[in-house]
């Protein structure tokens, strides 16, 4: 594989699913990676082994506390400061039930970590990546900020303001030369039902059962794919589907 080594990427929620992928996915690409989460013992054991393959540095923060994010950040050596990548996957889904049942907790938790993290996250990251020549922010939105889907409200709700932010990011940091690209996933087998159903593994479980869920290593490498087009290429927004995935509630479960 090329050698991305004069590439750093700062990527959330590193530590499980989706984020973990792409960190294992850049570091075979020796990309100099910050990785960050809020289990210490996760990020421990990835810069353990990832360190194997480039350099790593890892940051222990809650997205949605703001002050948590600008102190966390403000301890990067000057030598990590160079970042040309960051994701912003760090997310999650918390309940799913019909508004009028809903839990205020699991809003506010949703809208402050899916969306308020975003914020916290870009607006300390840009002072170091308008630095640089090679300069892209990818947001790790669903196709639940396509389309809403029963009992989905709030979640649905925090994606569709992820999509609304990659498209403001994009305009507004035209003119930094920052690209600014989502990708939508549909169904991903990782620890995002165990989140949403608090922890019910059978209950998670069976929304990855009798089809072809992706995999988190799929979205990894159209996630390497899009950061690593010629710097004229921006590719600004992908719905990424499993094959027995038509819309959000429509799956073809072989049962
Ligand atoms: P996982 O639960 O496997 O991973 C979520 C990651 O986010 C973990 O590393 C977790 O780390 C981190 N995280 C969660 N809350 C916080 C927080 N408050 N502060 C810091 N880090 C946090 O789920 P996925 O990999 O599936 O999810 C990644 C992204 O993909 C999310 O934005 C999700 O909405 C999106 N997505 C997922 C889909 C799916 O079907 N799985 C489909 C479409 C989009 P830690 O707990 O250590 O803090
Ligand atoms: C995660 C996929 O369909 O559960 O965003 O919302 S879905």
């Amino acid at each position: 594989m090329k050698s991305y080594s004069h590439l750093t990427a700062f990527i959330t929620g590193a530590t499980s699913g989706i984020g973990r992928a792409i960190a294992e996915l850049f570091a075979e690409a020796q990309m100099r990676l910050i990785l960050t989460g809020r289990r210490q013992d996760r990020l421990d054991l990835m810069k353990k082994e990832l360190s194997e393959k480039t350099q790593i540095y890892t940051l222990n923060f809650d997205v949605s506390q703001k002050q948590a994010v600008k102190a966390a950040i403000a301890t990067l050596p000057d030598s990590w400061k160079n970042i040309n990548i960051l994701v912003n996957n760090a997310g999650n889904a918390h309940g799913l039930a019909p508004f009028q049942d809903g839990s205020l907790d699991d809003w506010e938790a949703m809208i402050d970590i899916n969306i308020k993290g975003i914020l916290y996250v870009t607006k300390e990251i840009l002072p170091f990546m308008k630095l640089q020549t090679h300069k892209h922010i990818l947001n790790i939105g669903s196709i639940a900020g396509i389309e809403v889907y029963p009992n989905g409200n709030v979640y649905c709700a925090s994606k569709r303001a992820v999509a609304a932010l990659s498209e403001a990011l994009r305009i507004d940091l035209l003119k930094e030369g920052i690209r600014v690209s989502e990708i939508k996933p549909g169904l991903v087998e990782t620890e995002f039902s165990l989140v949403r159903f608090k922890g019910d593994e059978a209950r998670a479980a069976q929304v990855y059962q009798n089809y072809s869920p992706l995999q988190a290593e799929d979205i990894a490498e159209i996630a390497f794919f899009i950061l690593t087009r010629p710097a004229h290429v921006n590719i600004a927004d992908l719905l990424v589907l499993p094959t027995d995935q038509a819309k959000s509630t429509i799956i073809n479960k072989k049962i």
